[in-house]
């Protein structure tokens, strides 16, 4: 059954993040989908989905990966697109550092144009070392990178928090990067 359900989460975040086309949905500019639409979508594409099952999933989700509307007929993901949607985050002062996971084959870019969002909307960073971490070793031996987070919004430069807590900004340059 866990299988399932972390099956069923990735296959959510595949359709409401990138590639809704896959079921033949299609997300509104805020990123939402009627939760009806996705439910009948899905069981006609082969992947076995009913309300309660989806509801688990929304509530349960390690990450909060997804959100209900408030009144409750629609869902989208809280962050990860890399279809372009609108998810209408007001700006945020973010704290003075932030953290970045990734690897060491990326350094030497890194050192160069910065974080960059690569497919996603923004670059995403975490509240907390532990949590960048874990992002960082979806790929091999984790190296973190410390952001001066409050230097970067001094300077101008936007942040947002996704509901799920994920900070996200558009570009990283490489100077704001420690040591
Ligand atoms: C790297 C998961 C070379 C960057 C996680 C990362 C996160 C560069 C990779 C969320 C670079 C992009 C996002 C540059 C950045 N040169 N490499 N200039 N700038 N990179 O997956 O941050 O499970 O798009 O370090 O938990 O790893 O999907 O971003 O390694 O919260 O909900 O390019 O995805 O959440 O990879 O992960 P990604 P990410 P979910």
């Amino acid at each position: 059954m866990k299988s399932s359900i972390v099956q069923i989460s990735k296959y959510l975040s595949l359709v409401l993040r990138h590639k809704p086309e896959t079921i033949g949905i299609s997300l509104n500019s805020g990123g939402w989908v009627e939760v009806s639409e996705l439910l009948e979508a899905s069981n006609a594409h082969g992947t076995k989905l009913d309300l309660d099952l989806l509801l688990h999933i929304v509530y349960e989700n390690d990450k909060q990966r997804f959100a209900l509307s408030p009144d409750g007929k629609s869902i989208r993901a809280n962050q990860g697109h890399s279809v372009d949607v609108e998810l209408g985050l007001m700006p945020k002062s973010p704290p003075t550092s932030l953290y970045h996971g990734t690897v060491s084959k990326f350094l030497d870019s890194i050192r160069i144009q910065g974080l960059m969002p690569g497919s996603r909307q923004y670059v995403h960073l975490s509240a907390d070392p532990g949590t960048a971490e874990i992002v960082g070793k979806r790929r091999g031996r984790p190296v973190i990178l410390v952001i001066e987070a409050e230097r970067m919004a001094k300077d101008g430069m936007i942040f947002y928090q996704s509901l799920n807590g994920v900070w996200l900004t558009k570009h990283v340059p490489a100077n704001y990067i420690l040591p």
